[in-house]
């Protein structure tokens, strides 16, 4: 017994000595991999790896070193804020460190940083408000004005000591050169240098096209920006910033960070809008939950939301650890890139025979989903991202849009990795693959492609066409497969024996098939005009046919010249139209639709004189009564249409709450603005509403 006892003993003694040496083994390795992605972000500004991952990294670190307090040395990562500035600057001694924020990662860590903040307050927490405030994905700089005047521009550095990069700065227009009516003051102001998504699209698009390396996202590419030796390279950049806090200011007192806000604003400073006051966590919480949902609405991008106590006295209380301060928190969306590896190049095909290529991915969460495939458009986008199979990539997921690989991690290479070769034949149906001349996309050729008619007919019965319910690709695949469908019009002419006999079919979900497809028949011309999946003819252009022309058998006998004289319609749709409509196969399969009962004719209550008819909206901001979607729908049923962008010919802009950049648009250009009341009477839905 005793004898046992002893090696069991001696047995763990051992166990705990492999592990202390497992976690000096972990530490020291981590130690190595946060400094190596440290210089990759700091220094190159070229990461290799995601921040989440990044945090990951130091978390674990960080919870290795509490648990085992000896580890801890003075040159651990954990134990200073940042990373290096480079050569070619001149370094830049922060009179006031410009700490970093402590993240949180679920609204259950926001509950726990207010807990902690009313547990250190005490009594103090009873009057306890938190300012939101949107998290700039950009580069944070300070701004040093003297006798009013700007005199320094430095980057955050290590938030001790940054770069001098005051003259590239003063190219970005938005920086007052002088403040607006602080002639005298001091004062050291804090904000966040970004690229407009669109400008960073147009940046990388240029650069592809002169063959240089892309900037895997906007903070990359302000980075790079900001960090030019040279202004004039700089200047050219589209940049931009809002300053969000001032570190010191030695001729005013403030009492609040609103305070601190508006004082910002006055003094001609560009502060961003969506600034909330919260009572409470709750509120903090919903306005989180709001922006994760709205954040791709914003033409810049933003990674979290900047959570703060708003009396600067509290602020004072709480103080700051050596890293950041207590008083705030950054509640981090969940990231949109990731780094991954691309298992294989596969080849869809769509329904207009074009072949897209698709990466295989290692599956990765990015989020908040797990992404196992991203699109690769085509040939050419390949080539000029040089994405090989076997390559470390980083990918990217923006709002309902397919994932999309960013660029190749190349330092990853090992030698190992496979060009992708477009095959020359349909891998479904064997047929010749051909790319004409000026055309990025290669297409299968084959007129009986199963896959192409797989993908139309999945179109054809798809939510926004003809809405057929229960039509997916399980039932769609076997119905092409035992020769039930050989084209739209079939789907009309199929019987309850037809359908029975599929798998995993009973007779109820039978009978609610053919109830769909029965239902479906009555959607209207527009819907049956989209569902035909003409090239170049998406929802909106299919309902202005279906508009003016009334009828499909006026569609069909249209010519090139009476389509391009309808505004909206040029050469490329006319042609494709009246190509489409004089295939004898298109003609019959709409006749058999007409025969089956298809409804496809729109009942003329005189669509010209519908109440919004000829006008022009456009949405921003949420509304409360409506979403987006049934707000556009109402406004498209009255006559009127809608359009993602103001301009001179838009008669409406509607705005909600929080509205975005469209609002400014809107008043720049004097177009007549709407609150929801103002809509609501416009479309006479004023009166008997329950506004509970
Ligand atoms: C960083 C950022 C802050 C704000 C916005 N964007 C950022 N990236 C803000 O306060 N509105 S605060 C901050 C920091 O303190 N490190």
């Amino acid at each position: 017994m005793a004898g046992g006892e002893r090696q069991f003993k001696r047995q763990l003694e051992l166990n705990l000595s492999d592990e202390s040496s497992d976690v000096r083994k972990r530490v020291e390795e981590l130690r190595e991999l946060i400094e190596h992605h440290n210089y990759r972000y700091y220094v190159l500004d070229d990461p290799e790896i995601s921040d989440a991952e990044f945090d990951a990294l130091m978390r674990e670190l960080a919870a290795l070193e509490a648990q085992h307090p000896e580890l801890v040395t003075p040159d651990s990562p954990t134990q200073r804020v940042g990373g290096r500035p480079v050569e070619g600057f001149a370094p830049v001694a922060h009179r006031v460190p410009m700490l970093s924020l402590a993240n949180a990662y679920s609204f259950e860590e926001l509950r726990a940083f207010d807990a902690r903040v009313r547990r250190f307050l005490g009594a103090a927490a009873h009057n306890l408000e938190y300012v939101t405030e949107l998290k700039i994905d950009g580069l944070a700089v300070s701004l040093i004005y003297e006798k009013g005047r700007f005199v320094q521009g430095a980057t955050r550095g290590d938030g001790e000591v940054g770069e001098d990069v005051t003259h590239n700065l003063r190219t970005i227009r938005s920086i007052p050169m002088k403040l607006r009516g602080g002639k005298e003051l001091t004062l050291d102001v804090r904000g966040e240098v970004y690229m407009i998504k669109r400008e960073f699209e147009k940046l990388n698009e240029e650069r592809r096209r002169a063959g240089e390396p892309l900037f895997a996202n906007p903070r990359n590419a302000a980075a790079g920006s900001l960090r030019q030796l040279d202004p004039g390279i700089t200047a050219s950049r589209p940049l931009d910033i809002f300053l969000y806090a001032i570190g010191y200011s030695p001729d005013r007192e403030f009492h609040t960070h609103m305070e601190v806000l508006e004082t910002l604003k006055s003094l001609g400073f560009r502060v961003n809008p969506h600034i909330r006051l919260c009572r409470d966590i709750d509120e903090v919480i919903e306005y989180c939950e709001r922006w994760g949902e709205r954040r791709e609405e914003l033409d810049y991008e933003i990674d979290g939301i900047v959570v703060k106590v708003n009396s600067l006295s509290l602020q004072e209380a709480l103080g700051a650890t050596a890293k950041s301060p207590r008083w705030a928190i950054a509640y981090k969306f969940p990231a949109k890139q990731g780094t991954t590896v691309v298992k294989d190049i596969k080849v869809q095909v769509g329904r207009t025979g074009a072949l897209t290529p698709l990466a295989i991915l290692e599956p990765i969460e990015l989020a908040g989903s797990v992404v196992s495939r991203a699109t690769l458009h085509n040939e050419d986008m390949i080539r000029s991202k040089d994405i090989r199979i076997g390559d470390t990539v980083i990918v990217q997921k923006a709002g309902d849009v397919i994932p999309e690989v960013v660029k190749v991690v190349k330092e990853r290479r090992t030698g190992n990795e496979r060009e992708f070769v477009m095959p020359s034949k349909c891998p479904e149906c064997g047929s010749d693959v051909v790319r004409l001349e000026g055309e990025a996309v290669a297409r299968c050729v084959g007129v009986r492609c199963p896959a192409q008619l797989r993908e139309g007919v999945l179109h054809f019965a798809s939510r926004d066409a003809m809405d057929i319910e229960g039509m997916g690709p399980a039932v769609v695949t076997q119905l092409l497969d035992r020769g039930l469908v050989r084209d739209f019009a079939d789907i009309y002419y199929l019987r309850f024996d037809d359908i029975v006999g599929l798998e995993r079919m009973g007779k109820k979900s039978a009978q609610n098939l053919l109830n769909a497809i029965e239902a479906s028949k009555d959607r209207g011309l527009a819907r049956v005009v989209y569902a035909l999946g003409i090239r170049h003819v998406g929802e909106n252009i299919a309902r202005v046919l279906a508009e003016k022309f009334g009828d499909m058998e006026n569609i069909m006998r249209a010519s090139k010249e009476e389509l391009t004289a309808i505004p909206e319609i040029g050469p490329r749709i006319a042609e494709s139209v009246v190509a489409f409509m004089s295939q004898e196969a298109n003609r019959g399969v709409i006749r058999r639709l007409r025969e089956a009962g298809v409804r496809m004719a729109e009942d003329r209550a005189g669509a010209g004189d519908l109440p919004l008819s000829g006008k022009t909206f456009v949405l921003t901001g949420a509304l409360e009564h409506f979403t987006r979607g049934e707000a556009e729908e109402m406004i498209r049923r009255l006559g009127g249409r809608t359009s993602g962008s103001v301009s001179r010919k838009t008669d409406y802009v509607v705005v909600g709450r929080d509205p975005g950049s469209k609002y400014d648009r809107a008043r720049e250009l004097g177009v007549t603005i709407l609150d929801e009341d103002g809509f609501m009477k416009l479309i006479g839905r004023d009166k008997g509403l329950d506004r509970g």
